[in-house]
């Protein structure tokens, strides 16, 4: 009888930590502040592609020009209050997209909760970003290593996710000379990054060639910031 009971509650117990399994992301530590959520949009990455394919009816990607005059591999658009850009005069956020003139489109709610449940089960509970900025790979696309330190609040992290083919992301130190680990990020996976490592160098190696059946020939990556 007493045994039949400790088997039963041995029973829920199992069953709780099965549902667990499933609801609670996988966590990879990367370096301090930093997380990765493998597969973390896997379910939904079919309809955060449909709202990029919103977004970019009114705000086209376009091959941005850095300061130094160097014209972008990577192709960028945004979405929210702000957008990130860059030209001859700097790297800003802006709230106007520069080739319409007008507002960038809206942050789509699928997008932003995304980012604060990626955010909350990394441990920053309480991010809600206002600019989605959203980057597009063709093969020999690459970003050189970079540190992000144009927010205002480096208390906030940043949530970014991958959609469709591999990419090889380095994640180096606070100088420019560390080196850097390097982490293959795949479609569905998330990254999440704050804390001490907020102004760790990183970028992306040149895209290799391929397929991928969502994002064809590209790798999309949007990162979710609080830049006001
Ligand atoms: C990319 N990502 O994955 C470029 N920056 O295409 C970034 O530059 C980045 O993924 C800050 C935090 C996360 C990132
Ligand atoms: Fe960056």
């Amino acid at each position: 009888m007493v045994l039949n009971d400790f088997n039963k509650l041995e029973a829920r117990a199992m069953s709780q930590q099965e549902i667990f399994e499933v609801a609670l992301p996988k966590v990879e530590h990367v370096a301090a502040g930093a997380v990765l959520l493998r597969s973390y949009a896997e379910t939904s990455q079919a309809a955060v592609l449909e709202s990029i394919h919103q977004i970019e009816a009114s705000s086209p990607f376009r091959h941005m020009v850095t300061p130094g005059g160097f014209r972008m591999s990577v192709a960028m658009t945004n979405a929210g209050r702000i957008g990130w850009v860059t030209d001859r005069s700097g790297y800003r956020y802006s709230p106007l997209d520069p080739l319409s003139g007008r507002a960038w489109p809206h942050l789509p709610g699928l997008l932003s909760r995304l980012a604060s449940d990626a955010a909350a089960s990394a441990g920053f509970p309480s991010f809600e970003p206002d600019v989605c900025l959203i980057n597009r790979y063709a093969p020999g696309a690459r970003m050189a290593l970079h540190q992000d330190k144009d927010e205002r609040d480096f208390d906030q992290p940043i949530v970014s996710l991958s959609l469709g083919l591999p990419a090889t992301f380095m994640f180096g130190g606070l100088k420019r000379t560390d080196k850097p680990l390097r982490i293959r990020l795949l479609s569905g996976d998330v990254i999440v990054w704050g804390g001490v490592n907020r102004l760790a160098y990183h970028g992306i190696a040149p895209l290799p060639k391929g397929v991928h059946p969502l994002t064809g020939a590209f790798r999309i990556n949007l990162t979710f910031r609080c830049g006001l």
